[in-house]
């Protein structure tokens, strides 16, 4: 069955749910973005996405033209068109057809545009044994230039980053930020747990501040965890107890080797254990 797309407040067969050729999401990537789940055909956390998703929005001058309200309803009439129990959701707001140029001036009608569909997730031997990761070379956006708090269509510098990752066998890379400090993995943040103290990067050092990673923060403090968002470094993986990433497509998965050094005991630590067995009983909700 062919699945059904929401473009501008309608729904169309995904063969006619098109964009003009001169849509600046395509020409410049000017446009913002978020990736949801569906689980039990709820949409997880979608009031934090869409406030991310208006946030980004903001960030880059981009007014969209529906209301926060309207665009939760959009979601859920999408997912509900797909008879979505499980899967994600990508919802895309583009700048909308220009003349070639940047001007964003010369840009009308942001398109809106969700697509709902199924995941693939990383396999379940990965969460038994966790990650592998490697450092790219290639680093996370500098604040300066495009804030990597901006969930934008401009992913250039994570696909890079990720193709390293490929290349070196490894299913994800970590993000260095400009000062050479750990930011966050291409599509993930990440984790350690040392002495029992959790740590992650703050927003300072350069990252998305992810949905999961909000979410796993709570429920680790709710069980009497400490969380500190404190600028890591390579070294502070290295010699780590454990490290695990959060994310909307990983939710939470161990990380148990850099760069070929194994990290703690090599296997999925007892705290990440305890992080995923929590955040997977949220997801099923109450
Ligand atoms: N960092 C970056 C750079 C991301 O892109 C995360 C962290 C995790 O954030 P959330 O809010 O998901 O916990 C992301 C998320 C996709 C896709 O289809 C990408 C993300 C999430 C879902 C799907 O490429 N990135």
């Amino acid at each position: 069955m062919s699945r059904q797309v929401y473009i501008n407040g309608t729904l169309r067969p995904e063969e006619q749910a098109v964009v003009s050729v001169f849509d600046h999401g395509l020409l410049y990537g000017d446009g913002v973005f978020e990736g949801i789940r569906v689980y039990n055909g709820n949409v997880f956390l979608l009031s934090e996405h869409i406030e991310r998703l208006y946030e980004s929005a903001r960030a880059i001058r981009l007014e969209i033209p529906l209301a926060p309200s309207d665009m939760e309803d959009a979601v859920r009439q999408t997912v509900a068109a797909n008879d979505l129990t499980d899967g994600y959701v990508r919802l895309v707001v583009t700048r909308g057809a220009g003349t070639l140029g940047l001007d964003l001036r010369r840009t009308s009608d942001p398109q809106i545009i969700i697509i709902a569909d199924t995941i693939t997730m990383y396999p379940q031997e990965m969460y038994d044994n966790g990650l592998k990761l490697v450092t790219a070379s290639t680093i996370r956006n500098h604040p300066a230039a495009l804030s990597p708090r901006v969930k934008s269509l401009n992913y250039l510098n994570n696909i890079l980053a990720k193709a390293e990752g490929s290349d070196a066998g490894s299913e994800e890379a970590l993000m260095l930020n400009h000062r050479g400090e750990v930011a966050e993995c291409t599509g993930d943040n990440i984790f350690i747990v040392k002495k029992g103290i959790i740590r992650t990067p703050p927003p300072e050092a350069g990252i998305l501040e992810g949905i999961t990673r909000a979410a796993v923060m709570k429920l680790a403090r709710d069980a009497d965890l400490t969380v500190l968002e404190t600028p890591l470094e390579r070294h502070d993986i290295f010699t780590a107890d454990e490290c695990f990433l959060t994310g909307t497509a990983a939710e939470v998965i161990a990380v148990v080797e850099l760069d070929g050094r194994v990290i703690g005991t090599g296997k999925p630590g007892p705290v990440t254990r305890k992080l995923l067995t929590a955040f997977r009983s949220l997801t099923q909700g109450p």
